[in-house]
């Protein structure tokens, strides 16, 4: 399957998925995936939350281990809306919720998140490595942090 094509960019800021490309959302789910997601209580999942607002994460330094289920919590604590982007995401199939809205995909590196909404990002096997993130809504210097996914060795 090519995902050259694929939408990069995610934006459910009203709650829907209009913006979100078709092609993304039509990416066939790995069976790992609904494996997973169907017995949670067999993985033990990496929480880790992050508030954004004007203009920082708290935390910007987080380290969690590779290949174990993680979970990014997005608080957006702000008045304004920020945006949550990382190469981590680039090629990584990961789920991004916001409520009940729910879009599966590959190739996504940006995620919106309108003031005042959570998002939870889900990625079933980090890679190894410093990964870094940032907000890059013009005029928001200073919103940025890093990933450390390490191994266990
Ligand atoms: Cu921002």
């Amino acid at each position: 399957m090519n995902f050259a094509n694929v939408e990069r960019h995610v934006s459910l800021p009203d709650g829907n998925m209009k913006r979100y490309h078709k092609r993304t959302i039509a990416v066939v789910l790995v069976l790992g995936w609904a494996l997973v997601t169907e017995n949670p209580a067999q993985e033990t999942w990496q929480t880790v939350e992050i508030k954004a607002d004007e203009y920082s994460f708290t935390p910007n330094r987080i380290r969690v281990k590779a290949h174990r289920p993680l979970e990014l919590v997005i608080v957006n604590e702000g008045h304004e809306p920020h945006q949550f982007r990382s190469a981590l995401f680039k090629s990584q199939m990961i789920e991004v919720a916001i409520g009940e809205n729910v879009v599966r995909g590959q190739g996504i590196e940006i995620v919106d998140i309108a003031a005042g909404t959570t998002v939870r990002i889900k990625l079933l096997s980090p890679p190894p490595g410093p990964f870094d993130f940032q907000c890059r809504i013009p005029s928001h210097h200073g919103m940025d942090g890093m990933i450390l996914i390490e191994t266990d060795h």
